[in-house]
């Protein structure tokens, strides 16, 4: 591989650690936990590995000595800037156990499991990925982990290489899949322990106990700066108004960040238009309103950020989705092999009228979306939907109309971007990487420590690195029951944009301000090296949250 002059800079930076996994190691664990809802359900549906107390690891004078283990790590879902670390920080972390372990990697996701697709992670491999975004070292994949053979398959190879661990890093659905294939090896007795490892870029992996999915910080950096160009071009032109949705599939954090960030003119958070229960066609009126608003102070250009998920909290899009979920799994066998025509025609007699009614309305190619293409996991691929052009051409429609009545909307020239796959594998912040290194080798203590079912966590990360403090949280701590297509499931309850909290309070305090004023900021680049305050901040959110 030919290494760019920052890559091979930055392969000798040396992630912080806190104090509590720098030298020898100890557990301190506290009180029998409960999940977070539905306690009874959940605990009959994992006997063996609910109520596990919560752990910390902390100094200890005392040397341990490790029996020599084998490790297997599976990179699941999408990429997250930091992935590199978390195996980096468990592949030293095993070796400082025990010069003899060994750390298996299984490719291109967790069907590299269940078709034994895998390869052994040797020292050379590791150091060509310290530091570096992307999960190309051993490639990601979304199948699901969900059936007994798949399970069954994997416990073949688990038991051929000999591997004691295994540890998923992914991000709610697939922490929810950790926690059932834990408790599936500890029913059996097999001896193999399952850890999880908090990864996303959309910052919805997140509760009591996990501070941030990893990964969320590069990403809203990286789109915060690509943002801050733009506007800082807007501002130089001053002829286009930017529609730029951002990724994050349900949550609208990222959008958060960034505009917490870049103070763009128009920010819509998807969580506040179900709570208002706002239809596309409010949204449209708010974004035009402003359009008009800075086009009478002569300000034709503005920025507006979009999270990618909108389109499901709009509530009759919502509801929507909700039945086509339940009818699209429950009515399988009469849709498969239909042309997308033939399902379009046979959805508007089967769903119900109100819903058929929101499906017709819909521009073909985003109804075609909803009915068709999920991930394995169920998800509509809301990446793929372009609500940027929809929102646009709906907001030119009103400006027209607008115009028509005799209303002065100004001059209204719209260019639409996406961020998304361009942040995914950005090389990970000071933060990601520290924090990433600081994960793993805590997955690499909660194996040493015989735990199963639990979840790598590192809390407190506002503060300097050294202060951080490293444990675990049993995965069914988080769990609760939902409805997922058409069945009661235990999930990990997904973290969305709480309007009561106070990112989201001090967004709403200024929106105004930063609607009418070009109030814009411009972050810059991820800075590597240089001082702390510029390269090694948290983000906005994380700070906020904690009061900070
Ligand atoms: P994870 O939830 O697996 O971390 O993926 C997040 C994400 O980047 C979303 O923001 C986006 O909607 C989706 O993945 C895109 O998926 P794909 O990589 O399959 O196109």
């Amino acid at each position: 591989m030919k290494k760019s002059a920052l890559h091979i800079a930055r392969a000798a930076y040396q992630p912080k650690l806190p104090l509590g996994l720098r030298g020898n190691v100890s557990v301190k664990e506290g009180a029998p936990t409960e999940s977070v809802a539905d306690q009874e359900e959940i605990k009959k549906l994992f006997p063996n590995t609910y109520g596990l107390p919560l752990v910390e690891f902390v100094p200890s004078e005392e040397k341990k000595e490790y029996p020599a283990i084998n490790v297997g790590i599976i990179l699941s879902g999408g990429q997250a800037p930091g992935g590199h670390n978390v195996i980096c920080g468990i592949f030293d972390e095993l070796k400082k156990q025990n010069p003899a372990n060994k750390l298996y990697g299984f490719l291109m996701g967790p069907g590299g499991l269940v078709d034994h697709d895998y390869k052994e992670l040797t020292a050379d491999i590791i150091d060509e990925y310290r530091n570096t975004g992307g999960f190309d070292m051993i490639g990601s994949g979304r199948t699901k982990l969900e059936k007994t053979e798949q399970y069954e398959s994997g416990l073949k190879i688990i038991r051929e290489l000999d591997i004691k661990a295994l540890i998923i890093i992914g991000g709610d659905d697939s922490n929810t899949n950790a926690c059932v294939l834990a408790e599936y090896y500890a029913a059996q007795n097999a001896g193999v322990q399952v850890i999880g490892c908090p990864k996303t870029i959309d910052g919805d992996l997140k509760n009591e106990q996990i501070e941030t999915s990893f990964g969320f910080d590069t990403a809203c950096k990286t789109y915060a700066e690509v943002i801050g160009n733009i506007q800082r071009d807007a501002n130089s032109a001053r002829k286009y108004w930017h529609f730029i949705k951002l990724m994050g599939r349900s949550a609208s954090h990222i959008a958060l960040e960034c505009a917490l960030q870049t103070q763009p003119n128009v920010t819509i958070i998807s969580e506040e238009v179900e709570e208002k229960n706002m239809s596309l066609d409010d949204i449209v009126e708010y974004i035009a309103g402003i359009v008009a608003k800075r086009a009478a102070a002569g300000n034709n250009f503005g920025t507006i950020l979009i999270p990618e998920g909108l389109i499901e909290f709009v509530p009759a899009i919502k509801k929507l989705i909700a039945e086509l979920n339940d009818l699209l799994a429950v009515k399988k066998n009469e849709v498969e092999g239909l042309s997308i025509a033939e399902l379009r025609t046979w959805l508007s007699k089967n769903l119900a009228a109100d819903n058929a009614a929101t499906f017709l309305s819909l521009p073909e190619a985003v109804g075609n979306q909803l009915a068709l293409d999920r991930d394995p996991h169920g998800n509509v691929q809301v990446s793929l939907i372009e609500t940027e052009k929809l929102l646009s051409e709906m907001v030119g429609e009103k400006l027209a109309t607008w115009k028509k009545e005799g209303k002065y909307v100004g001059k209204f020239a719209p260019l639409h971007h996406f961020f998304g796959y361009e942040g995914r594998c950005a090389a990970p912040s000071n933060y990601d990487a520290d924090y990433c290194y600081a994960l793993g080798a805590s997955a690499g203590q909660l194996i040493a420590n015989g735990k199963t079912g639990y979840m790598a966590i590192v809390k407190n990360t506002t503060a300097p690195a050294a202060e951080w403090v490293a444990g675990g949280v049993p995965i069914t701590m988080m769990l609760n029951m939902e409805r997922r297509h058409g069945e009661m499931k235990p999930v990990i309850k997904k973290a969305l944009v709480r309007l009561d909290g106070a990112p989201f309070k001090e967004f709403a305090a200024n929106r105004e301000t930063w609607a009418e004023q070009t109030a814009y900021v411009y972050p810059g680049p991820i800075q590597y090296f240089g001082p702390t305050e510029v390269c090694d901040q948290c983000t906005v959110t994380l700070r906020l949250e904690q009061g900070k």
